[in-house]
């Protein structure tokens, strides 16, 4: 069905150029200086602590507090071997990827594991997980219950039929309409460019799709993005700075291709920056850029929670601001803010339709 509006395809280009190619450029440099500084070198020290209890074939990664304890878990979707969730005791990370229901999709079976993002998508507070998977495998979603518990539910959700044949990488769970709940992107394209010599059904340029969420089932809807490719990372963002979520996706072989999201901001929309205490170097306060914050926004009487990460998708980085649609509502009630550091700031009574930066301060 049609979405009511679109992407539209606004640049097939190279990353490096000018306009567009320069922002996407910066953007991508950005991403790369902000993976290595705060994912691959704190990830450095978490492998050395948990590879010796536990072996796969990862492909996506990322953060989460999925125990809502206050710290950083990690949640790793691997190739063809089961998922780890390391839970964080301290320091030190435990897999309990089996126990907690993350580890296989619900027939028990491993899958190929490429893409991977983190978001409430069903509205009860706690982070579901996406995983993309390979043809003739559906992509699984992991809904969070309660005790730390995840059923995995890509049938439920109407996910299974048309995730079956597309071999998905990239993937995003997010707003795109500005409605107030998260829909989700994946990026497709098979990995043999001959697959249709052993297989009819299949073929190795593939569309993308977008999910439309309506009560948590999912429903793919038209909405621009589907042109052929072989799609691989993805990222978000808004690009344009008129209040919806734009997307990129680079592909391999081929060039990037920027969706400009035409109309997604007939809702309204708040966008939340931290700013860590570190930034000032201040001992005892959260990173610069809060990651691992988890931030949540009540408003037209929803609450919304999203956690501050800077990897999902596939070998890509998104925006860091956190991009939240609203709907009908005129005014946020309230902003509430849990910094890494274990401070909690809040905000009451916040116009919409602008970025709100908030940085880490001592509240009395
Ligand atoms: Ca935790
Ligand atoms: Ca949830
Ligand atoms: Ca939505
Ligand atoms: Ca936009």
């Amino acid at each position: 069905m049609m979405a009511g509006f679109v992407f539209r395809l606004y640049r097939e280009r190279q990353v490096l150029g000018t306009g567009w190619g320069v922002r996407l450029g910066i953007m991508t440099m950005m991403a790369i200086s902000i993976f290595i500084r705060r994912v691959m070198m704190p990830m450095c020290c978490i492998n050395m602590m948990v590879v010796a209890v536990s072996s796969g074939k990862g492909l996506g990664v990322v953060s989460l507090d999925y125990d809502g304890d206050g710290d950083t878990d990690l949640y790793v979707a691997n190739d063809t071997t089961p998922n780890f969730l390391y839970r964080n005791e301290g320091g030190r990370f435990e897999d309990v990827g089996i126990e907690a229901g993350v580890a296989f999709n619900a027939q028990g079976r491993t899958q190929a594991g490429m893409g991977v993002d983190v978001g409430d998508v069903d509205g009860d507070g706690r982070s579901d997980i996406f995983v993309t998977n390979f043809s003739y495998e559906t992509n699984a979603i992991y809904q969070s219950r309660t005790g730390g518990f995840f059923m995995e539910g890509s049938v439920s959700t109407g996910i299974a039929g048309v995730s079956l044949l597309p071999l998905g990488f990239g993937t995003h769970f997010f707003d795109y309409d500005n409605d107030g709940d998260l829909d989700l992107f994946v990026a497709n394209g098979h990995i043999f460019s001959n697959v249709k010599a052993f297989s009819l059904a299949e073929s190795y340029l593939q569309m993308d799709q977008i999910f439309r969420n309506t009560d948590g089932r999912f429903e793919v809807v038209s909405a621009g993005v589907e042109v052929p490719g072989v799609s691989r990372g993805s990222a978000i963002g808004d690009l344009d700075g008129d209040g919806d979520l734009d997307l990129v996706v680079l592909h391999s072989g081929q060039r990037a291709r920027v969706f400009r999201n035409e109309g997604g901001n007939s809702g309204h929309w708040i966008a939340v920056k931290l700013v860590g205490g570190m930034q000032q170097m201040r001992q005892g306060f959260s990173n610069r850029d809060g990651i691992g914050a988890v931030v949540h926004v009540s408003a037209g009487g929803k609450i919304q929670v999203r956690e501050v990460r800077s990897q999902s998708s596939y070998l890509s980085v998104s925006d860091l601001r956190l991009h939240f649609g609203l709907g009908n509502a005129r005014r946020v009630d309230r902003i509430e803010v849990r910094w890494v550091s274990g401070r909690v700031q809040v905000l009451e009574d916040v116009g919409v339709d602008r970025v709100v930066v908030v940085e880490e301060i001592d509240v009395p």
